[in-house]
């Protein structure tokens, strides 16, 4: 089956995706859009790829999967990425929905607008933003350091797609100005992962 990740490789989302596809040995096909082109945008991308004009975008056969986490869990179904206890399977995708609603929006949207855009290249209401994204970004971290106390991983007691999901934008937050110095169970959290079997920097 031929798999194909439509990708910005920057993108904590699509880095996903790779970081997934080399812990289970599953060779992906790359293709890059360069969104700062509006390289998604496109009528083509639109109508073939994504309606949703983003990446990443797992193609599968002639099938597309958008959303970073359900690629993931499209790629880690019935292996050791995902818990087999029923509770624990349900902590991971709680974990996946939060870090979509509650960390990226916050710690991803930062590290874009500050390392990529620009502050001089902002809109006005992306720059009056900044301070709101900045403590709603420290909150989820604050919230992972707490979790991370005690214990070595999100879901369950073994590595899985919640860390995966997790670690994409917390390890690169500093490129949005996080100071993840002060937070040692989440750094400690950050080592555990990038030295896992198989792992793959960004
Ligand atoms: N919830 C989506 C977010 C996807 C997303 O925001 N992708 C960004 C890059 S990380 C994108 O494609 N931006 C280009 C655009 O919006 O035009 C996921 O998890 O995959």
């Amino acid at each position: 089956m031929k798999l194909v990740l439509h990708e910005y490789s920057p993108s904590g989302n699509c880095y996903k995706v790779r970081l997934t596809a080399a812990h289970l040995g599953v060779a992906l096909e790359r293709r890059e859009y360069d969104i700062l082109k509006g390289e998604t945008r496109t009528s083509e991308f639109l109508a073939h790829t994504n309606a949703n004009g983003r990446i990443p975008v797992l193609q599968v056969g002639d099938r597309f999967i958008p959303e970073s986490n359900a690629a993931c869990f499209w790629l880690a179904d019935g292996s050791r990425l995902i818990p087999k206890d029923r509770f624990e399977r349900a902590d991971m995708l709680r974990w996946m929905f939060w870090e979509q609603y509650s960390h990226e929006p916050n710690i991803a949207t930062l590290r874009f607008w500050l390392a990529f855009v620009g502050t001089d290249n902002l809109a006005d209401a992306q720059r009056a933003a900044i301070g709101v994204k900045r403590a709603a970004g420290e909150d989820a971290l604050a919230l992972m350091e707490d979790h991370l106390r005690g214990r070595d991983w999100f879901a369950g007691n073994a590595f899985s797609l919640a860390d995966i999901a997790l670690y994409a934008y917390t390890h690169v937050a500093g490129e949005g100005g996080f100071e993840l110095s002060a937070f040692p169970a989440l750094t400690a959290w950050l080592g555990r992962v990038a030295g896992e079997p198989g792992h793959v920097p960004m």
